[in-house]
């Protein structure tokens, strides 16, 4: 049985989540993170020196870092829709998962802690417009994505890129800025994104 750590308020555990779900597995779910048990406790950083949560064990096996745990999934379930075995498709996935991870999820953090959660600390008004200018470039390059007629973000099937990109979309859309431009082939993405195996709950709900 696997086993997965972290709280499901969490955008990088529910990336976890729902790809456990959409792949059918079952899993027990322990609390970690912010609100829960810290990841600061011993047991937990012997699993991961980071102190983050997801983690996932699997047997003897212990991986951490989010992305890294949806390719194991993935490829653990011979799923090959959500990762694809040819050289280029799975390259495109992979592109897209790193950009989430080093261009969107930076962009966004910094305006969702301040404008979304109030996290303490996150009160800089000229930081609060970087992210915000900086997450609508990265808004504005899914929309222009989009415009070849695409139905998910790497081609015409659903794959593990769209899990980040959609949470992450959800979670800003959820903060209901003014300003913020019309981006209606997003929409419609995010529409397909809600018939998707997992999408609900983790893809629709609040993240506190
Ligand atoms: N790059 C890591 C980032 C993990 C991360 O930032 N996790 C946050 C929650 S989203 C965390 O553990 N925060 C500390 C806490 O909840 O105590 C991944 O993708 O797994």
């Amino acid at each position: 049985m696997l086993k997965l750590l972290g709280r499901t308020s969490s955008i990088n555990v529910r990336k976890v989540l729902w790809a456990c779900d959409y792949l059918g597995l079952h899993y027990d779910r322990e609390d970690w993170g912010r609100g829960t048990r810290p990841t600061s406790e011993p047991e937990f950083l012997a699993l991961n020196p980071n102190a983050q949560v997801p983690v996932l064990v699997d047997g003897d096996f212990v991986l951490w870092e989010s992305h890294a745990i949806l390719r194991y999934l993935a490829t653990t379930e011979g799923d090959s829709a959500l990762l694809p075995q040819d050289i280029r498709p799975r390259a495109i996935v992979n592109q897209w998962l790193d950009w989430y991870a080093t261009e969107m999820s930076p962009a966004m953090s910094y305006g969702f802690h301040a404008l979304g959660r109030k996290t303490p600390g996150h009160e800089d008004r000229g930081r609060i417009e970087e992210s915000v200018k900086a997450t609508r470039k990265c808004l504005g390059i899914l929309e222009q994505t989009l415009a070849d007629g695409r139905a998910f973000i790497a081609g015409d099937i659903f794959t593990l890129a769209d899990i980040p990109v959609a949470l992450g979309l959800n979670r800003w859309r959820q903060l209901k800025l003014k300003g913020e431009t019309d981006c209606p082939r997003t929409d419609r993405y995010m529409e397909r994104i809600s018939g998707v195996p997992g999408s609900d709950p983790w893809c629709t709900g609040s993240y506190d």
